[in-house]
Order: structure tokens, then sequence, then C-alpha cells
């Protein structure tokens, strides 16, 4: 490495232990396929598809081509007042891959912004129909909705919110994890009662005051929670029985990792709202989307007032970023035509089986696995949840596979186009890695 240690002091990094980081710097230096070469030219299985951004693996062509000539004939265009083509394009694109009862597309540049703009859809779609008492939202323990102010008041990750005082007004409903469902593979067979939680917070806070509930219809962040049986289907009900907005935060379950297009679409339940980043650029240029549907977008057209007034007052400058829009075209080109979620499909029962032969191996208390996402609890040293996962990703991170730490968890979720050996190796290495504990 080039850089000095005086030099790592100057950028403040995200979600990273920056003292221990600047002392033991990992370094990526280039990206192809499911591998990654670290700055002393170490080849590196990308074990969590980046953040869960690149399913369809590093360096695609299509991607850098479609990139490389909108930086050449359009590299910005104001998103405010004027369009270009590419964002329509992309949004057709978005409605056609999404559920049909969504069908109208808003672009930001990330989950977070996408989380917020969400919430602040929700809220003026219920000002607009006159009920502005409806403004309170649910979300659940263990939930994960970015880092800007909305998203961490709906979110459910203590360690993300105790920092930070108070943002929006929620509530919570409990997370799906019970003792009966460890080790489950795919959907817990028992959990959906749980969502009967909702009720009761209805009953508390009355319908008139909630504007929406916010849940990942499979949670990432918290270490893979799959939903139980049946829970998502709950949630639907009781949204449809009191008038409540439901919204899918798909960041991570969206276009493709669960083996099907969406989370709705895998698991047979339409939100009204569904929030998209991530995998539709294949993380290579930040863009989000959140995707409605028209009774919703029809509200703020027909109480927009006159039609040169602005009907949500809201955006980025960043917004459909034409870039941004040309390789989310692309990349979803390729999801689609290389037919990888097919690949998804077929390679998570072999994921599945290989991911739970780390059943007793040391320290793991748990499993949980859905498409090509996997979490792996591991036992706590006293008072500290998350020593071990840290010491484990580190421990695969020598053997050449990143792997992702996360609370008292390590997440896996390779990239689409893996195949069975890959599989097997960062497997092993997640098992060699516990046997080495003294
Ligand atoms: N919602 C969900 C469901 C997410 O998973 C966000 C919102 C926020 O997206 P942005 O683009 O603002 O980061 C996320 C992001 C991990 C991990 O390892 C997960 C995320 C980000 C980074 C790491 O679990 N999720
Ligand atoms: N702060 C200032 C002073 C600005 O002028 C703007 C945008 O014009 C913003 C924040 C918001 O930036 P963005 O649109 O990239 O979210």
């Amino acid at each position: 490495m080039t850089l000095s240690r005086e030099q790592l002091e100057a950028h403040w990094m995200p979600f990273t232990g920056n003292r221990q980081f600047k002392n033991h710097p990992r370094m990526m230096a280039s990206a192809k396929g499911a591998y990654y070469l670290d700055a002393d030219g170490r080849k590196i299985f990308d074990g969590l598809s980046g953040l869960w951004t690149c399913g369809l693996g590093h360096g695609r062509e299509e991607i850098t081509a479609a990139v490389s000539a909108q930086m050449s004939s359009l590299d910005y265009s104001p998103g405010f007042q004027y369009g270009h083509e590419l964002s329509f394009e992309l949004a057709n694109k978005v409605v056609e891959l999404t559920p049909s009862k969504l069908d109208h597309v808003f672009f930001t540049d990330s989950g977070s912004e996408t989380i917020d703009t969400a919430l602040k859809m929700a809220r003026g779609y219920w000002r607009s129909k006159g009920q502005p008492g409806k403004s309170k939202f649910i979300g659940r323990i263990k939930g994960y909705h970015g880092v800007n102010y909305g998203g961490v008041g709906v979110g459910g990750i203590g360690f993300n919110r105790k920092m930070f005082g108070q943002s929006v007004d929620a509530d919570h409903m409990c997370d799906t994890l019970l003792d009966e469902n460890k080790f489950s593979r795919g959907m817990p067979a028992v959990g959906a009662h749980l969502a009967d939680e909702l009720e009761q917070l209805v009953q508390l806070h009355d319908a008139s005051n909630i504007a929406a509930v916010i849940v990942e219809p499979l949670s990432g962040t918290a270490g893979v929670l799959p939903p139980p049986v049946g829970y998502l289907n709950r949630l639907r009900e009781i949204c449809d029985k009191h008038d409540l907005l439901l919204i899918f935060d798909e960041v991570i379950t969206g276009f493709g990792r669960m083996g099907s297009m969406t989370g709705a679409e895998e698991f047979g339940v339409t939100p009204d709202i569904m929030t998209l980043a991530k995998q539709i650029t294949n993380g290579t240029i930040p863009l989000g989307a959140v995707v409605v549907g028209s009774e919703l977008y029809d509200t703020f057209m027909d109480n927009g007032g006159p039609d040169y007034m602005v009907e949500f007052p809201h955006g980025y400058t960043y917004s459909a970023h034409p870039v941004a829009c040309a390789a989310g075209i692309a990349a979803l080109d390729v999801l689609v035509d290389d037919k990888l979620i097919e690949n998804v499909k077929s390679m998570s029962s072999k994921f599945e089986a290989a991911v739970h032969s780390l059943k007793g191996s040391p320290f793991v208390t748990d499993i949980r696995n859905y498409g090509l996402s996997a979490g792996i609890s591991l036992e706590h040293y006293p008072g500290e949840p998350l020593r071990r996962p840290f010491e484990v990703g580190l421990k695969c991170l020598e053997k050449g596979f990143y792997v992702r730490w996360g609370g008292d968890t390590i997440q896996l979720a390779p990239p689409f186009i893996v195949d069975e050996k890959q599989i097997d190796d960062l497997i092993n290495a997640v098992g060699e890695s516990l046997h080495e504990f003294n």
C-alpha cells in the first residue's frame, strides 16, 4: 500500500471501526466477476456481492459501456422541470419488473434517500386526502431502513438509533425471531401470529393516527431473517382492514437475491409502496427508486393545484441522474438477458445445504437463509456480542473470502453468478475460521 498512516486519517469512514481499520487497513484495488484483488494483489472472493449490491458480478462490460457512452453524451441533466429519455426508459423497466399494481417510479440516489422519500409520500398522501392526523409510522424491531432521520426513526436496530435522539414519530412491532425456528431452512414455519401485534398497535394508537407500516420482506442487515410463512399476508390483511399503507423496503431483496425479481413476488404479497436501490445498477452508480401504485400517484396529481405547480415538493439534485439511469438500464438488461434469477433459484438449494452444514460448528447458535442470502448467529463473548463475528470475518479474509459481520451474525450473499465450487469454498472458509478459536 502506498498510503501512510497519516493519510488514512482524512477519510472518516462509514460504518467502520476507524481506529482499528487505520491500524490494519483492508484495501481493495480492483474487481472482476466474483472476486476482488486487494492492494497486495491477493484474490478475494466476494461473499457479500459488495454490500448486497453486485449480484451480476463485477466489471460487467455492458454496464461499463453504457455508463461510458452516457458520460460522453449527457453527463448531467437538470432533474427538476427538465427531463431526459433514459429516466423514463428505466422507470418503465422498473414498472415491468415489479408487481403489476406498482406503476410509477420516483428516483433517488440511495436506499436511505429512498426510505425517507417513501415516508414523505405516505404522509403527503394522507394529507392530500384530508387526513393529516395519519402521520405515525410502524416499523419493526431489528428493521434496517437506512441512516437518514426518517429511516432511523422507523428502523429497529438500537445501536443505530441511540446516539441521535428523536426523529419521526414511530412505534415498532416485535421481530420475527423465535427459538423454535432456529436452524429453519427458508421461511420459518411458525410466526404468522407475530403480525397480530400490528393489530394491537392499531388499537393503541388508532388507525386515524397511523400513516404506514414499513418492513423489509426479509430483514437483511439484522442477519437475514426470512418472513415466517403467512406473516406478510397477515400484515397485508391488517393494513387493508385499517386503511394503512404497507411499505416493503426491498433495498436488499429487490432485483434477484430472493430468486424472484422482488421479495413481493417471491412471498406473494404486494405492498402499496416499494423501495429499491443497491442491485438496480449492480452497485456501480448510486441510484434508488420508490415504486407506487396509481391511486397514490393520482392523489398527488389530483390535489396539485394548477398544472405548473409542483405536486410533491421533494427531489434530489441527482434524482434520475442520466449516468445512473444508463447504469440501471444496462444492469437490469443483464439480469434479465442472462437469466441470472434462474441461477439464484438453482443455486439456492445448494447454498442452503452448504450453509446449514455449519450447524454444530463452534459458537454457531442459529442459521437462517433464503435465496442467495444467509445469516449465521454466533455465541457472544461475555458482554461483547459484536466481537466474534468481527474476528471470524478477519479470519475469512486471511483465507481469501470477504464476508460481512454485523451485530452478532456473519452474513453471506454471494453473487448471482456463483457456482457450486465457490459456494463450497466459501462455506469451508467460514467453517475453518470458526474452528480456529482456542
Ligand atoms: N433499506 C434496507 C432494507 C437496506 O438493507 C438501506 C435501506 C439503506 O440503503 P443505503 O443505500 O442508504 O445504504 C439498506 C442498506 C449489511 C448492509 O451488510 C446493509 C445495508 C447497507 C450496508 C451494509 O447488512 N443496507
Ligand atoms: N444543501 C444545500 C445548501 C443545497 O443547495 C442543496 C441542493 O440544492 C442540498 C443541501 C441538497 O442536496 P441534494 O439535492 O444533492 O440532496
